[in-house]
């Protein structure tokens, strides 16, 4: 292996909150020790099997055993948060004290959907998942503008630690292994250490890998930063994931929960589940009208009560 690390201090599969935090900080990702037992590991896979097959349009008939992006991110299939009884997959408290040392206090959950690797399919490009953020630059300098950023314009290199100012981690991926995490079955594959590098891998390149080989119920939690892609399904059997991405409460999130989110669900959430959410006001950002309101009320419920008046 290249890079800072030797196969000897690679993260290990522990419930140690300390360790997992260590690994997180040193490498990039930590593997956390079942944190679902057997019997609800098995519910959330039925939840997922059933949401996929709901969302499948008569007459798809997509090549599964291609992997995004060559296929067009149709891998994921969204798993609402608020909707299927998963809440406390996002509100898990190891989930929790992960995200909170990595971005601080208040979070965002950005996104909540399964990933499925199905057999066949080929590995993932490696990528970062917080791409879409502005470089650092020197005095001077001139970068990306923001509204500029595409995937494609970001600054490759190696994987090693960055000699000049990088981005802090703004995004933290929980993945849930809801079946085996195997290296055979498509595991998640990370570049240990490449998320101090400030660069992105450059796809005509290929570089080592660690398979992050976890037990159903257990998850794999990456730095926003580190290298990171699904590896190929050689099984016959799908490899099921459910990744819970957290991001800090500037950012935008990767699923629009305010707006996608029936009422009857939203009336269901709770008060923490809201502000993961984004429901929840951050200095007076995600207002509807009310900016000292610690909750935002859909806007039309303004208008309207103006409008009769
Ligand atoms: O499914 C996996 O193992 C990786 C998914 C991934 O690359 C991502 O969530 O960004």
């Amino acid at each position: 292996m290249t890079g800072p690390t030797s196969d000897r201090d690679l993260p290990r599969l522990t419930g140690d909150i300390v360790r997992l935090c260590d690994d997180l900080d040193r490498f990039g990702f930590c593997l956390a020790d079942t944190l679902l037992s057997p019997q609800e590991t098995e519910r959330v896979r039925k939840t997922v099997v059933l949401r996929a097959q709901g969302e499948r349009v008569p007459g798809d008939d997509r090549d599964e055993t291609l992997a995004w992006p060559q296929r067009g991110g149709d891998q994921w299939q969204l798993l609402m948060a608020g909707e299927d009884g998963l809440d406390h997959m996002a509100l898990h408290p190891t989930a929790i004290a992960l995200a909170r040392h990595l971005l601080g206090e208040r979070i965002h959950l950005s996104g909540f959907s399964s990933h499925i690797v199905h057999p066949g399919n080929q590995v993932m490009d490696l990528h970062t998942d917080q791409w879409w953020l502005p470089q650092p630059v020197m005095p001077g300098e001139t970068g990306t503008k923001a509204g500029d950023i595409t995937r494609e314009v970001q600054p490759t290199g190696l994987p090693v630690p960055a000699t000049r100012p990088i981005n802090p981690a703004v995004v933290i991926n929980v993945m849930w292994a809801v079946t085996d995490f195997t290296a055979a079955c498509g595991a998640t594959r990370l570049v240990p250490g490449s998320h101090l590098s400030g660069v992105h891998p450059d796809p005509a390149e290929t570089y080592d890998t660690v398979d992050a080989e976890v037990p159903a119920g257990s998850a794999v939690i990456w730095d926003a930063r580190t290298w990171h892609a699904s590896g190929r399904n050689d099984g016959n059997a799908p490899r099921i994931g459910v990744t819970a991405t957290y991001c800090g409460p500037q950012f935008r999130q990767l699923q629009n929960f305010t707006c996608g989110l029936r009422p009857e669900a939203q009336a269901t959430l709770s008060d923490g589940m809201r502000a993961l959410l984004g429901f929840e006001l951050w200095q007076s950002y995600g207002a509807t009208d009310d900016f000292e309101a610690r909750f935002a009320r859909p806007g039309y419920e303004r208008a309207s009560s103006a409008r009769s008046r």
